[in-house]
């Protein structure tokens, strides 16, 4: 039996917790769609061709794509023809509706194998991320229960190894490691071996950061993901793919790229508190099909949460 990490949970049971702290976060993208998506429609009237036009230009502002804007829009031109969505309020809840069926295309639930650990390997550019989104990760899941052990696989510098090694210290939880400049799949490979051994639910190994567009950096992931699998032959379950969503736009090539070299299975987006351009997971969404699994609205543990389409979207257009 699989055991699944829930992803159902509503967005209105949880105002006091995680919702605010997702809608704080999203404060910037949120006032980027000119002034808010929830303004635009507020009071009453009928939603006429020029409030379309503005709608079009504040989703394309906060990064939501040609192609998903395009479907919004004209999904909501065929609501206001067919269905007699005329009402501000009515083609709102229509396009909190798309935005939610977009997000949710492609959504599923990291799930925990049967009888073997978890085996996550994070992906990245430098700086996205990666570090904090492990150690955050690894505190939630021992909150939870679960056995985990981290591996520094980032042996590029040794302050990379230390700052994972302080969130294990912190968390309580054992880090495999070896000298900086070591072969990070000889980490890797320790790693899934430790958690095999003892019997662990879970592994999380961090990489260095790298350019998606160098070819010696992705080989050496690739080599990664090869000796994983030669300890755990369903490993890596979960190549986890962290995104810094102030790249905005960028950040569909960036996955792409790194999609066509390592399969990716999931995406972290984190700094959305610090970024306008949180649409952005809208269009990955669409461009994509690779489902959206945590985000990261701030640098606390509690600030990575897992993705929920309705509460983000409720936090995104919000009032
Ligand atoms: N505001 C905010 N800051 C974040 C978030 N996630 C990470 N950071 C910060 O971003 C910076 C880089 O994070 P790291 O986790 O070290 O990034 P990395 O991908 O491991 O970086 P390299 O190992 O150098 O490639 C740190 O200062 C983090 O605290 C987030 O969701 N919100
Ligand atoms: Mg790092």
């Amino acid at each position: 039996m699989s055991e699944e990490v829930s992803n159902e949970q509503a967005p209105q049971e949880n105002k006091g917790g995680f919702f605010s702290r997702l809608k704080q976060g999203l404060t910037k993208t949120r006032e980027s769609m000119a002034g808010g998506i929830g303004k635009l429609f507020k009071g009453k009237g009928e939603v006429g061709p020029e409030l379309l036009d503005e709608l079009e230009e504040s989703l394309l502002l906060a990064d939501v794509g040609t192609r998903a804007t395009e479907f919004i829009l004209d999904e909501l031109k065929r609501g206001v023809r067919d269905a007699g969505h005329r009402e501000r309020q009515d083609v709102m809840a229509h396009l909190k509706r798309l935005m939610v069926e977009i997000l949710e295309e492609n959504q599923r639930a990291i799930e925990f194998p049967s009888g073997m650990p978890l085996v996550l390997l994070v992906i990245g550019v430098n700086g996205s991320g990666k570090t904090t989104t492990i150690g955050k990760l690894a505190a939630r899941w021992k909150m939870d229960g679960k056995k985990v052990v981290l591996g520094a696989g980032d042996t590029f510098r040794a302050a990379a190894i230390e700052q994972l090694q302080e969130w294990a210290r912190r968390t309580d939880i054992p880090c495999i490691h070896q000298k900086s400049g070591a072969d990070p799949s000889a980490v890797a490979y320790d790693t899934v071996q430790a958690a095999v051994n003892r019997k662990l639910d879970a592994a999380i190994i961090d990489t260095a950061g790298r350019l998606q567009t160098n070819v010696n950096l992705m080989e050496e992931l690739k080599k990664v993901k090869r000796v994983i699998g030669k300890v755990l032959p369903s490993a890596p379950h979960e190549t986890l793919l962290v995104l810094d969503a102030s790249i905005g736009q960028n950040s569909l090539s960036q996955a792409r790229l790194f999609h066509e070299a390592l399969s990716i299975d999931g995406l972290v987006m984190t700094k959305l508190d610090g970024s306008a351009k949180g649409g952005v997971l809208l269009n990955l969404s669409r461009e994509l099909g690779i489902p959206v699994r945590y985000v990261g609205v701030g640098e606390k543990v509690e600030d990575l949460q897992e993705f929920n389409a309705k509460a983000f979207v409720e936090a995104l257009v919000g009032e």
